[in-house]
């Protein structure tokens, strides 16, 4: 390839390198996953759809408010089977319509939806043999809701998918979560031939073409328990991709963590997704206002597009059958934003740059280069390293040309004052060749000396924290005993080394002096690194901050964290960004 960065190339490493030995596959099997890894790839938005029995509690359990994701509420409370049982005499969705929520997908742009057809509370939302525990058998309802909503997908063209729940399943003494009602010993081969295997096979042989099969929290399954998965689910419908979390690296494609995005470009280990939330949670929770920005989504849709990856945005519909108002809205808000700026997104190429900033990021077609303006920078913008030739330039948004310079490596857009698109304005820029040229130092993969971790990019965790477009950053760092307000980073292999480090930061002296901890970690393990300091007050102004130590980041660091230890008396300061220095 030399120095050139060939667009259809990358095209197809992306959409053909599998997570594992696909050779095992069958050919004809190969070949049907390889095709619909490259139209997933060309999707790039879909819906999620958490939708289930804990829509009836939703966030509130005997008169009390329970922290954390809605779906978890069982586990949360342990509440036992036989209670929560009950609750299906009382789940009757009456208002379900399921070409709204096909239309709903459509208008916001969204190419596939994925729902749970059963999740780890062991709740099937389809008609089962295997387990009376289902929706029509155990619910008023009595009816089976994806039926409807397959065709209804079928007849919008959108590509429909399961979720399912193959590890834990809180109803069942052999399957991994239960331990309340379940204390003694698991066979998990038990739960998967009495329940997984006939389950999966009537997902896959009632609803039509199974564009995915979205499984989760692998765990307790061994290898060859998943390999026998798989293969039912090739024999079924050899088309049907797989998710990287049916365990033991047997999927097609990866999920990176929910709402986790990558902080560089990231195509080593073939096609991936983020899950992520409209709020902070995937299940309905009534009280549960923290709705995201439409803008602040469209900017991440631009993000993870230009990173190679897809996003699967999630809605938790309410007992009754409706998807929640404030969702609706920001989902036709993206959907507006999408038939204008669509061809910026759709069957788009990651960034051939490496990720700097928040101010721009990249997507790429033959000939074409899209640059996403997330903050608008004022009158001008300089984008340094592109070599192949620019000869029209033009927003997205009104067709306008854009005046702009190019020489050596140093392209200059002459901007107006103010965005042209609220949202995130596009430049369409055509090049007088089919592969876009990026200069050595400045191409995706070869990061600079100084990088900045934003709070934008990382993973905000936890109900209190908050993010300020204004100062971009964020704050609210409470703790509590179950979960810490943080800031989570993703490396996926990005990062390699020793760093030195800087904080921006700002704090009212009369909330300094709490100790903060910067760690890299791996999953479930101790910290590799780490940094401690104190937060020292700044008169409530930003600052930037050398700590004292370094930070090594090496290419199986799962994350880098943010957060405060010991008290939270700091938790109102802003952190801007983090910056590593080589
Ligand atoms: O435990 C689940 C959670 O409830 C939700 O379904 C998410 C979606 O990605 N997956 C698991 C946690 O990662």
């Amino acid at each position: 390839m030399g120095r050139a960065c060939l667009i259809p190339i990358l095209v197809l490493v992306v959409a053909a390198a599998p997570l594992w030995a696909a050779s095992d596959d069958p050919p004809a099997v190969q070949a049907a996953t390889a095709k619909a890894l490259r139209h997933f790839d060309e999707m790039k938005f879909g819906m999620f759809i958490h939708w289930g029995l804990y829509a009836i509690p939703a966030g509130e359990w005997k008169g009390k408010y329970v922290r954390g994701i809605g779906e978890w509420i069982m586990f949360r409370e342990k509440i036992p089977v036989a209670e929560y049982e009950q609750l299906a005499k009382q789940f009757n969705p009456v208002k379900f319509n399921a070409d709204e929520w096909a239309a709903l997908a459509q208008d916001a742009g969204m190419r596939y939806l994925v729902i749970t057809s059963k999740h780890h509370d062991g709740f099937a939302m389809f008609k089962s043999n295997a387990s009376k525990f289902n929706i029509v058998d155990a619910t008023p309802y009595k009816k089976d809701p994806m039926k409807d909503l397959s065709a209804a997908c079928a007849r919008r063209g959108i590509k429909f998918g399961f979720y399912y729940s193959q590890d834990q399943d809180w109803h069942e003494p052999h399957a991994r979560g239960n331990n309340w009602d379940f204390p003694e010993q698991r066979n998990p081969q038990i739960y998967l031939e009495g329940k997984v295997f006939p389950q999966v096979k009537e997902i896959l042989s009632g609803y039509g073409e199974l564009s995915l099969i979205w499984f989760d929290t692998p765990g307790l399954l061994s290898e060859q328990q998943v390999i026998e998965l798989r293969r039912m689910v090739k024999t079924l419908q050899p088309s049907c991709l797989i998710n990287s979390r049916i365990g033991h690296n047997r999927g097609d494609y990866t999920q990176t963590g929910d709402n986790a995005i990558p902080l560089q470009v990231y195509t080593k280990n073939g096609k991936w997704e983020v899950p992520a939330t409209l709020n902070d949670t995937w299940g309905y929770k009534k009280n549960d206002n923290n709705w995201k920005d439409p803008k602040d989504l469209i900017h991440k849709l631009a993000d993870i597009v230009s990173k190679g990856g897809n996003y699967l945005l999630n809605v938790g519909p309410t007992a009754e059958g409706v998807i929640p108002k404030p969702s609706q809205d920001i989902l036709r808000v993206m959907g507006k934003w999408l038939r204008v700026n669509g061809e910026s997104i759709y069957g788009t190429a990651p960034s051939p740059f490496y990720i700097d900033g928040i101010t721009w990021r990249a997507t790429t077609k033959p000939g074409k280069l899209y640059i996403h303006v997330l903050n608008w920078p004022g009158k001008s913008l300089r984008i340094d390293g592109l070599e192949s030739k620019v000869v029209k330039a033009q927003f997205l948004a009104n067709k306008a040309a854009v005046a702009f310079t190019q020489k050596g490596g140093a392209l200059q857009f002459t901007l107006p004052d103010k965005p042209v698109d609220p949202y995130n304005t596009v430049i369409a820029l055509d090049l007088a060749e089919p592969e876009v040229r990026v200069a050595d130092g400045r191409r995706a993969g070869q990061l600079p000396k100084r990088l900045d971790l934003y709070a934008w990019t990382a993973r905000l965790r936890g109900e209190e924290i908050r993010y300020d477009f204004q100062t971009q950053s964020a704050s609210h760092f409470r703790q509590f005993q179950q979960e810490t307000n943080a800031l989570w980073w993703y490396p996926y292999g990005s990062l390699d080394g020793t760093y030195e480090v800087e904080m921006t930061y700002s704090c009212p002296d009369n909330a300094a002096g709490s100790k903060f901890l910067l760690s890299a970690e791996r999953r479930g393990a101790r910290p590799e690194s780490r940094i401690e300091g104190v937060i020292e007050g700044t008169q409530g102004k930003f600052v930037t901050r050398k700590l004292d130590g370094k930070l090594t980041v090496r290419p199986e660091t799962d994350y880098i964290n943010f957060r405060l230890v010991g008290d939270d008396k700091s938790a109102p300061m802003k952190l801007q960004k983090i910056t590593l220095i080589r």
